[in-house]
């Protein structure tokens, strides 16, 4: 069944390996579906419409193959990449499975794991390069602690900082055209995770050695696990120029990383988002880094990834329409709006006349204060557009 919400490469709707090839295990409950090889997930969604396909060194290459069976692995999946007619735009480590891992792979008391994690990670990043990768993700998934009594928390970013500066010099002297894009999450499956933020990790941007090439990759379920709202992050990672790559999915509010299927939880969210990302002209992946419910087989799977990608293009035309409502629009332009007299006085760059004209300045606070906004009017008409009565 074709129709307007039919997803095509020019929508750069991407999945991971790991979220189509999600075999349902949890915590407290064993898989519920066979392993998805990776040609398969390729051949799948090359099926459903995707663009791109991603993946951790480890969806590909099984950590202890040998040099020849990486090649012959690599060897099938460009076959299976060809004929599917997809492309892999992003790649990433698989820093936090190995047991190796588990004090962290950058931060790890271990100097041992710490020279492990960045020689793995060279070698993924090579990977993802060979097959076309040009933003490389770094998820420091065991990069926290349970306890602080063990780490000192600034030794921790520090070690960070110095392996992503070991790695950005790296990817330059191999003249690779790559950009990093960190990947904050608050918990899990640490008890706590370093740069736990979207904020926090454009903060620790500014003390890199190439800033320039890292940006961030903020997940929907991340923010939102820690109560934040997501789209004031992105706009944020947007305005500093470090919106590289973007993870969607959904969440409920308070709850361990559900990676719900793209607005199966807040549809009033993911349409602010969708409709901020098209508004803005975001060009980069749409990457649902999102799964199937547990009790899903792989026909489901494929409902859950069409579902994630029918309802990014039906949000986007409620966007459109949005943009369009003409009673909407006359509300926004009923909005305090500046006549200009403001901004001759005090916008722009700063000068001592204009700080003393705005010292001097009277303002009616009681009228400030006793207009109307007309917010609950734009809210509903919002609210009904999305439910479809306008
Ligand atoms: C989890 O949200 C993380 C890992 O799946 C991966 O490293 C990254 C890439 O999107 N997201
Ligand atoms: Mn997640
Ligand atoms: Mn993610």
């Amino acid at each position: 069944m074709s129709d307007r919400y039919t997803p095509r490469p020019e929508h750069k709707f991407t999945f991971g390996l790991w979220t189509v090839g999600n075999l349902g295990r949890d915590p407290f409950g064993e898989p519920t579906r066979p392993p998805l090889p990776p040609v398969e997930a390729v051949r799948l969604l090359g099926e459903v419409g995707a663009y791109g396909v991603n993946f951790h060194d480890n969806d590909l290459i099984p950590i202890d193959a040998t040099p020849a069976e990486r090649d012959q692995i690599v060897r099938e999946f460009r076959g299976a990449l060809r004929e599917a007619g997809l492309v892999v735009p992003m790649a990433t480590t698989n820093l936090f499975s190995d047991p190796a891992f588990k004090d962290g792979a950058f931060t790890s008391n271990d100097p041992k794991v710490r020279a492990y994690a960045l020689q793995k990670t060279m070698h993924a990043i090579d990977l993802g390069v060979e097959l076309g990768a040009e933003t490389y993700v770094f998820w420091g998934g065991r990069e926290g602690t349970e306890s602080d009594t063990n780490k000192n928390p600034a030794e921790s970013l520090k070690r960070f900082r110095e392996a992503i500066n070991f790695l950005c010099a790296y990817a330059q002297d191999q003249g690779y055209k790559l950009r990093f894009a960190l990947e904050p999450k608050p918990n899990e499956p640490r008890g706590d995770i370093y740069l736990a933020t979207v904020g926090a990790a454009l903060g620790f941007i500014a003390t890199l050695d190439h800033p320039e090439m890292v940006g961030v990759n903020p997940e929907v379920a991340h923010e939102t696990m820690a109560g934040l709202n997501f789209l004031h992050a992105i706009a944020q990672a947007w305005d500093a120029g470090k919106l590289f790559h973007i993870d969607l999915n959904d969440q409920v509010v308070g709850r361990y990383d559900q990676d719900f299927r793209f607005g199966a939880v807040n549809l009033k969210s993911a349409f602010l988002l969708v409709k901020f990302l098209e508004d803005v002209g975001y060009q980069g992946m749409r990457h649902f880094d999102a799964h199937a419910y547990r009790t899903e087989d792989y026909a489901g799977v494929e409902d859950f990834a069409r579902g994630c990608m029918r309802t990014y293009l039906i949000l986007k035309e409620k966007a459109a329409q949005w943009n369009a409502d003409a009673e909407i629009q006359a509300l926004l332009r009923e909005l305090p709006q500046d006549d200009g007299s403001t901004a001759a006085a005090f916008g722009g760059a700063y000068s001592a006349e204009k700080a003393a004209a705005l010292k001097a300045a009277s303002f009616d606070r009681a009228a400030l204060g006793a207009r109307g906004y007309g917010y609950e009017r734009l809210d509903q008409l919002t609210n009904e557009l999305l439910l479809g009565v306008r």
